[in-house]
């Protein structure tokens, strides 16, 4: 038998953790995390760990498969292609190009090799329809920073003396960000503050705000009042380089925090302390929660308005701030696209702002265009690394579009719920089986790091590279002009480019921190918004007929909005707090995970349940308007009284995304507003 390790990463989540891995006959058998890792330093979490298992799943898609008579029918992929370019080929001729939809999830976030080569092939083939998880996750910051500060600027930790947890538990999303910070708790040179309906494991370590779900924008508004009223903000830094203070300063003095501790029923005396911690203890960072503020009906403005905290304080773009991080560049894969998207009429900042066009559709509006033809009919979907039955909100009307599909076929691992609804599935490799390039930035160094990821294992069964797959799709489309490549590492030269370290990166499989970080950028280069300043006051958002400074908007649905809804479903339900078992919808067959985490459950105060007269450890019915779930009660005396808290990403009759909600969105993003909903729970 031959054993060996290899170095490489864990690409199962965005951290990008250093592994060592142990091959017997170059097969894994053990992973381990990489104390040398520049990044991770040896922080690995159990999806790491057990990446073998999830390697080798049996439940593994080996073959490309066709929907006959509701059974699978194995195909050659020679067979499996042709068959799939005839049917795209078809409906292209049917009813145009952009009737078809392309779906890339979460993986496409982390790995752009497979969100790369999607988007390359909706253009090439005509379609404008990316629909990506950045509908429902993340974009919604990017641009609302944008638009503020003219560059995208990520919360930089690390040198920060005062950190805010907005909505942001990273024992559960980020690990290697919350042993930081208990490292930095430990040597007490930390102010940490927590604001979450929960006291999680971290809020014990500082001042913890038990907020009501969905009020985040009073509070903000509040900790603006008392930090511009108490003249705790950084006049030089406001005067110097933004716009809009004095319209800021009228418009806040409603906002007190009495008014504040009303709506969020945190106390006007924890708010006036918050706002005089933050503003006085620098540099300060609020580390904003991933998408916990983004899937709400003001979620955009949210956005801005935690951007507003960070610039009126001057915690911008300094050591431990808020920073504008030098990206690695590489090659982009996008080919030009003129014809809008679905939902780029409705929510057309979404869509564009200042020339820069994002390459996205409103993916929440798939249902509406595939059902009801609106603005035009969706007829086709190939769902790429994604599981929108699942992971979207309203699963429902997902399953009915997808249902509706003329064709519909999927490029995954596994046999997703999604992917049981397609005519043809096609198997995609994991990451250890192929070659990738990791790039992260801004979570516990400011510098960007960059790794090219070599292949470690075969890929099972016949399963294939992403870009392999689309590349053989777009040839037999008569596209194979735009996919040249013939190899993972041609891909991989392509992209790095015009990087000019990928030789060097390829030769150490350690990576490297290839920028150094270069703060105070205001001062040096051009603020890239239309005024020149950072925008407090913004002139884009007031043209588009929509607030130019952040307002309070009530959740909408909550017991104030709709308190004829409230009395039938008393319950505040929040969703998807992440769990370290588990990425989204995946990894619930991998054994030695689905033993930290072997049922979906619902978390509520000891007090909450007893009123509603089921016990921890019952199964119980937990409700909305919108349908009905089965799950075990889970007592957790650190959830707030009346608010109860299900993880996303279980299927069938626990997905908590049955219960979820599209009526009311985002004006700027269209984000469904699904992260703060009414519930109620029964014994059954
Ligand atoms: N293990 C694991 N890690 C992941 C993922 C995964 O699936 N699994 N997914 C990755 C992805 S794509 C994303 S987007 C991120 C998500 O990361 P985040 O969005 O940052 O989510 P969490 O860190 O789980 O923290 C959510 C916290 O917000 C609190 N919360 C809920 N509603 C509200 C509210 O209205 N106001 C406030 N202030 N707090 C609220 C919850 O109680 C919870 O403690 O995680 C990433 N990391
Ligand atoms: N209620 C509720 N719902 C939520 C959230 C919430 O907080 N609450 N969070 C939302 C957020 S922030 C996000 S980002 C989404 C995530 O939504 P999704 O991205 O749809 O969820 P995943 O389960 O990560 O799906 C990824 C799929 O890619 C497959 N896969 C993995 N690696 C590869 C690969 O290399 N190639 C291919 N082709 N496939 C691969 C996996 O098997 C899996 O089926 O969920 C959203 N859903
Ligand atoms: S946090 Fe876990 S899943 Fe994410 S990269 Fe690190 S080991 Fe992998
Ligand atoms: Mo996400």
């Amino acid at each position: 038998m031959e054993r060996k390790t290899v170095i490489s990463d864990c690409m199962s989540c965005v951290w990008d953790c250093g592994i060592k891995v142990t091959l017997e006959d170059g097969k894994m058998v053990k992973v381990e995390g990489l104390p040398e890792h520049p990044v991770s330093k040896g922080y690995i979490c159990p999806r790491g760990e057990y990446l073998p298992e999830f390697v080798y799943s049996p439940d593994r898609i080996k073959y490309p498969m066709r929907r006959v008579n509701n059974t699978w029918e194995r195909l050659s992929w020679e067979e499996a292609l042709d068959y799939a370019a005839e049917k795209l080929g078809k409906i292209k001729e049917q009813y145009g190009a952009k009737s078809l939809a392309i779906f890339c999830g979460s993986m496409g976030v982390e790995n752009i090799e497979v969100a790369g080569f999607a988007q390359r092939f909706k253009s090439a083939y005509g379609t404008p329809n990316l629909l990506s998880v950045e509908n429902v996750c993340y974009r919604a910051r990017i641009m609302a920073r944008q638009m503020t500060f003219g560059r995208y600027p990520m919360d930089y930790p690390p040198d920060a003396r005062c950190i805010v947890l907005w909505g942001h538990n990273p024992d559960g999303s980020k690990g290697i960000l919350a042993e930081m910070i208990r490292d930095k708790a430990k040597k007490r040179v930390l102010d940490l503050i927590t604001i979450d309906p929960k006291r999680t494991e971290l809020a014990e370590l500082g001042l913890h705000l038990a907020i009501r779900p969905g009020t985040d924008g009073a509070l903000g508004l509040a900790m603006l009042n008392v930090i511009i009223n108490e003249g705790l903000y950084d006049k030089e830094f406001v005067e110097g380089y933004t716009i809009g203070f004095e319209e800021l300063k009228a418009h806040v003095q409603q906002y007190t925090p009495e008014w504040a501790s009303e709506i969020t029923w945190v106390s006007a005396s924890d708010i006036k302390a918050t706002a005089r911690i933050f503003a006085q203890t620098k540099p300060a960072c609020i580390v904003q929660g991933i998408n916990t503020l983004d899937q709400h009906v003001n979620g955009f403005q949210l956005s801005r308005l935690l951007s507003i905290l960070q610039i009126i304080t001057g915690n911008v773009d300094k050591p431990g701030t808020w920073v504008t991080i030098p990206f690695l560049r590489m090659t982009d894969l996008r080919l030009p696209m003129d014809i809008k998207p679905i939902g780029a009429d409705q929510y057309p900042l979404f869509y564009s702002f200042w020339g820069r066009v994002s390459p996205y559709g409103i993916a929440t509006l798939f249902p509406q265009a595939a059902l009801e033809s609106k603005p035009y009919p969706v007829r086709g979907a190939i769902v790429a690394a994604a599981n929108p039955v699942v992971s979207f909100p309203e699963a429902n009307k997902f399953i009915e579009a997808f249902k509706s599909m003329d064709f519909m076929m999927a490029i995954d691992l596994f046999m997703t719920e999604t992917a049981e609804m397609a005519d043809l599935v096609l198997p995609a490799c994991t990451f250890m089986e192929k070659d990738a390039i990791s790039y992260v930035h801004g979570v516990v160094h400011g510098e960007p790091f960059a790794m090219y990821h070599h292949k470690v294992v075969e890929p099972v069964g016949e399963s294939k590279p992403d870009w392999w797959i689309w590349t053989q799709l777009a040839r037999r489309l008569g596209l194979g002009e735009y996919f040249p490549w013939n190899t993972d590492e041609e891909v991989m030269d392509h992209l790095l480019a015009p990087s000019g370290i990928g030789e060097e990166l390829k030769a150490d499989p350690m990576g490297k921190y290839f920028n150094k970080q270069d703060y105070y950028a205001y001062e040096k280069k051009k603020i890239l918004t239309p005024s020149g300043k950072i925008e407090i006051y913004s002139k884009t958002m007031e043209d588009a007929g929509l607030d130019p400074l952040p307002k309070y908007v009530e959740p909408a649905q909550s017991p104030i909005s709709t308190p004829e809804l409230a009395k039938e479903y008393p319950l505040i339900m929040i969703s998807g707090a992440r769990r370290q078992a588990f990425t989204h919808t995946q990894m619930r067959h991998v054994p030695h995970l689905r033993a930290l985490e072997p049922e979906p459950f619902v978390e509520m105060h000891p007090a909450t349940a007893a009123r509603a007269g089921v016990k921890d450890g019952e199964r119980v019915k937990l409700s909305t308007r919108n349908g009905s779930i089965k799950l075990r009660v889970k007592e957790e005396p650190r959830l707030m009284p009346g608010v109860v808290s299900v993880p996303h990403g279980w299927a069938g009759d626990a997905n908590v995304n049955l219960l979820t909600d599209m009526e009311v969105r985002d004006p700027v993003t269209g984000y469904p507003d699904f992260k703060v909903l009414q519930c109620k729970v029964e014994a059954v």
